[in-house]
Parts: C-alpha cells; structure tokens; sequence
C-alpha cells in the first residue's frame, strides 16, 4: 500500500513535471514566434488611421531619389482623411505619387493628396497602375538595406504623424523595374 502511494507520488510529480516542461515550452514558442513578426512587420497608430509597415527601397546607384511604400493604410473611421503632405530629414523633399500607364510605360506623377475614404484600406505597396507611393527627392545619402529612417506623415483630419520606415529590398516577383523619373 505505502510503495502503491508512493508510486503515485512519484507519477504525479513526474506528470507534473512533464507538462509544466511542455506548457513551458508551448510559452517560449509563442514567444519567439510574435517577436519573429515583430522582426518582420510594423505599424503605427493614429486616430482612426492605421500606417501599415512603412518601408523602402535600397537606393539603386547612381540615383538619388528614393520611394516609401507601406503595406497599406487603413481608415477604420467613418469619415473619409487624406494624407496631404510629408517630409523626412533623409531627403530634400518628399511628393506624393501615383503610378500610371503612358502607352507601354509605367510614369508616375505627383497627387496633391492620396484619398483615404472612410472605412477602407488603401494598398500602397511596392506595385503597378493605380499604386501611390512617397518619394524622397534628393537623398542626402543613399538608402541601404537595413537602414531605418523617420517621416512625417501629414493628414487632414487625423493630424502629424512622425513613422519609422524601414529599408528593405524589394521580395522576389515585385515588379522594381516601373520606376521611371
Ligand atoms: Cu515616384
């Protein structure tokens, strides 16, 4: 009876043992895993907008303009913003863009503002006809995968909002060869 108990004993500590053992694990796990997306996303917050991972492309040589993309901008509000205006101490200046078909080739143009409708998400990432992006005109040194940089983003409504973007290379299947100045 007494080696019976004590048997038990033994198998419940060793249970227990095991599963605080793999509760433990599961807790790491999940740990490194939301600071693995952490590594490989951003966003940023303000009022109603959501600014989606802010990025850049490295800067190609013998260029000195530079484009910001997001993943995109998201307005969770009922009232349509715009952003109006940006600016950033890497460069001399910074435009809104938008890209178009002119015949056979992608051009892009300034846009006084980029509409941001109430409710919607706007895909401003690395892309074709249609996209938007922020260009960086006259870059005071040139944009290196890995670097990170601030800019201000201006919104009608919603108001200033200083971002870190960060500069990465474009993913494999992005079309980058649409840039044309
Ligand atoms: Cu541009």
């Amino acid at each position: 009876m007494k080696n019976w108990f004590n048997a038990t004993l033994q198998l419940i500590r060793k249970t227990g043992f095991g599963w605080g053992f793999i509760l433990g694990g599961f807790l790491v796990g999940g740990m490194a895993m939301s600071l693995n997306n952490k590594a490989y996303a951003h966003d940023f917050k303000q009022g109603d907008l959501v600014i989606d991972h802010p990025y850049a492309t490295p800067s190609l040589t013998g260029t000195r303009n530079g484009s910001v993309y997001f993943k995109s901008l998201r307005n969770r509000g009922g009232q349509a913003d715009k952003l109006i205006a940006a600016k950033s101490s890497v460069a001399e200046r910074v435009e809104l863009h938008q890209m178009q078909m002119d015949g056979q080739v992608m051009r892009m143009r300034e846009v006084p503002t980029i509409d941001l409708p109430a409710r919607s998400e706007v895909n401003l990432s690395h892309g074709g006809a249609g996209t938007h992006h922020l260009m960086l005109l006259n870059l005071k040194q040139p944009l290196k995968d890995g670097d990170r940089f601030d800019l201000e983003l201006v919104f009608e409504k919603a108001g200033t909002r200083k971002v870190n973007v960060w500069v990465q290379a474009p993913r494999a299947g992005s079309s980058s060869s649409s840039h044309q100045h």
